[in-house]
């Protein structure tokens, strides 16, 4: 992506988002970045997909709900209980529509960015990843331990993240989307049968 490509996307998110999401936007895309760069994704993608990732976080619900059904989009039960749930496929929606991005990897770490789902994409794990290391987080547990693990072992540090969401959904009482649950169920057996079977199938 050219640099005057970058920095008219930088501003267009900048109008759509309050100071502080667009300050966890750059930190999501530059972290992303760096995770491209050690695991071999395209950097590029990764930056347009972390400025990308949260472009309908800053809508209202009714709204959010207003895109999903007008695009006949499947609303599950959690999510009509959780509509902030929504931002993640109405942002990959946007992406498309408004921000006119084609890349059908791009568009989808931006839909699955917050349950996650089994089987991954590398980009997508990055930035699931990105999204819950950037720098300005500070409230989760184990985050250095997730941040160390990140660079060392990204399947790891997916299902560290998905753990510690899990407990903290459970813990405050939320709704869980089958997503989440399913996903978490996907990379611990994988990362089970890593230990079982090292070198086997399983490594990536
Ligand atoms: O948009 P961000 O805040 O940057 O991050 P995100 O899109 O990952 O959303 C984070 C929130 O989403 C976090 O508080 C955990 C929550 N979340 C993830 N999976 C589920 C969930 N919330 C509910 N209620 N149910 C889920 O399954
Ligand atoms: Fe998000
Ligand atoms: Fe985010």
């Amino acid at each position: 992506m050219k640099p005057s490509e970058l920095s008219k996307l930088r501003k267009e998110i900048s109008k759509v988002q309050d100071s502080k999401r667009f300050e966890h936007t750059l930190s999501v895309a530059y972290t992303a970045a760096n995770l491209a760069a050690c695991y071999g994704e395209s950097i590029d993608h990764a930056v347009v997909a972390g400025m990308l990732h949260d472009c309908a976080k800053c809508l209202p619900e009714e709204k959010l709900l207003s895109i999903c059904e007008t695009q006949h989009m499947e609303i599950s039960q959690e999510e009509y209980m959780k509509p902030s749930l929504l931002h993640a496929k109405a942002g990959c929606y946007l992406a498309e529509k408004k921000y006119h991005i084609v890349n059908r990897n791009i568009l989808n770490a931006i839909h699955n960015h917050t349950t996650g789902r089994p089987d991954m994409s590398l980009l997508e794990k990055i930035i699931f990843v990105a999204d819950y290391i950037e720098p300005g987080r500070r409230q989760a547990p184990r985050l250095e331990q997730v941040r160390r693990t990140a660079f060392a072992d990204l399947d790891q540090a997916v299902l560290m993240i998905l753990e510690d969401t899990l407990k903290y959904l459970r813990d405050s009482g939320s709704v869980i989307e089958q997503t989440t649950q399913k996903t978490y169920q996907y990379y611990k057996d994988m990362q089970n049968s890593k230990q079982h079977f090292p070198g086997g199938h399983g490594e990536t």
